[in-house]
């Protein structure tokens, strides 16, 4: 990883010391400091607790619809309200399709079974004596930002694009477990199924498995929320949220895909032409302000920190400009460390806002080369059947008034 300490720009961030008063207002202006506030009375606060809670003053929510079937249903993350690049895991996304089973791992096991020498049904407790990881890694629904493909423009970046979050995930990996089995030659794929009353399985071919694919049972340095699958998951880095099966219970390894309706029916993105790409596992770079956003309402013209997450199915972040003018002309922003492969990167602008109207973009480039695309070129190949897999840049719209909105067209 890069250097840690910060790097030293004096004439620069002396620069910002001398304006930041005049460009805050009178806010800044009139702190001059004479003594510190006044203490409260004395009263003893909370006491203490066995389980943490958040202040009463924050307010932030995974929003989902109103739904007649809240079991096959989605929840989003606020990415506005979110810091860093930890998702917390009470505001972690949800997806679900037959709602969420309440497991007790004592006698939840995983079996693995199919093209091995030697079939086993693994115990949570045996899962946890093998040797640990803990990684960080973002998860997004190939289904994120649906709403902005085909101009739905959705009021805000948590419904929008609220589709994707980012944990430390901690587990054995996939391939240990494999070699404990003896994969036979002829192993090519797996398929891992679900616990859930729908019993969600989908097939990953053997060299990811055998790469990078987790099972998990930790979350953030605690077991896994029951709504992230409890108490077994497969996490496979970079790939789309539906081939990370939850309350995982079995892996069966085949000599080809098992073409189940998660991949045939759903998941697949249908072409224009009527044909459709299948097995569209990587998530591609993509990033997205999440402050400003919609909903949100400058106070006037001066200084704002723009902030946002970048990320990319394929490597690492490795640049993320931004633009306030539409895309005319873009300024590179602040990685902050760290930049992760697979994960969501934090990037950072300072703006001046000249109190005009604006259109904020972001515009991510991985480490592979590649560049997030404009609607446009995305349209251009994928047509207008599919939903799935949206990485376009995205626009919001910032009015003379302050006001904030989206800015897709
Ligand atoms: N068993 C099971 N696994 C599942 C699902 C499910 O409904 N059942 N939903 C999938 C989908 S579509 C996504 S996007 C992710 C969502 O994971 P999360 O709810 O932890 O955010 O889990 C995937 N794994
Ligand atoms: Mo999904």
């Amino acid at each position: 990883m890069a250097d840690q300490t910060p790097s030293a720009t004096p004439s620069r961030s002396r620069r910002w010391f001398l304006g930041l008063g005049a460009a805050l207002g009178s806010a800044l202006a009139a702190c001059r400091p004479t003594q510190a506030p006044p203490l409260e009375p004395r009263a003893l606060g909370a006491p203490i607790s066995p389980y943490g809670s958040r202040s009463r003053f924050e307010k932030a929510t995974r929003f989902f619809r109103p739904t007649t079937i809240p079991e096959e249903a989605s929840s989003r993350t606020p990415l506005g309200d979110t810091y860093g690049i930890i998702t917390p895991s009470s505001l972690h996304f949800e997806r679900h399709h037959g709602g969420v089973p309440d497991i007790d791992p004592a006698t939840h096991t995983l079996t693995i079974h199919g093209l091995v020498e030697r079939p086993i049904v693994f115990t949570v407790d045996e899962i946890k004596r093998l040797p640990s990881i803990s990684r960080i890694f973002f998860l997004e629904c190939s289904g994120n930002s649906a709403s902005e493909w085909k101009g739905a423009a959705e009021v805000d970046v948590q419904r929008a694009h609220g589709l994707t979050s980012c944990s430390e995930w901690t587990g054995v990996w996939l391939s240990t477990l494999l070699r404990e089995c003896a994969v036979r030659p002829n192993g090519t794929w797996i398929l891992a199924e679900g616990a859930d009353a729908c019993k969600l399985a989908r097939s990953i071919p053997i060299a990811k498995a055998m790469h990078d694919v987790l099972i998990a049972y930790g979350q953030n340095g605690e077991a896994l929320r029951p709504e992230q699958g409890y108490p077994l998951r497969v996490i496979v880095p970079g790939w789309e949220g539906n081939v990370n099966v939850k309350w995982v219970r079995r892996i069966k390894v085949l000599d080809q895909p098992a073409m189940t309706r998660w991949e045939t029916s759903k998941y697949t993105d249908l072409l224009a032409d009527g044909s459709a790409r299948q097995f569209t596992f990587d998530m591609d770079a993509k990033s997205v302000i999440t402050r400003p956003s919609g909903g949100d309402r400058l106070a006037g013209a001066g200084i704002y920190e723009v902030t946002g997450l970048a990320w990319s199915g394929r490597g690492a972040i490795a640049r993320v400009e931004v633009s306030a003018d539409a895309g005319r002309t873009w300024t590179d922003a602040t990685l902050q460390e760290p930049v992760l492969p697979r994960a969501h990167a934090r990037f950072t602008w300072s703006w001046r806002w000249d109190g005009r109207d604006a259109i904020l973009q972001s515009r991510c480039t991985d480490d592979t080369g590649y560049v997030q695309p404009p609607r446009t070129d995305l349209v251009a190949v994928r047509g207008l059947n599919s939903n799935y897999h949206n990485n376009a840049i995205q626009s919001w719209k910032i009015a003379a008034d302050g006001s904030v909105t989206n800015g897709n067209v």
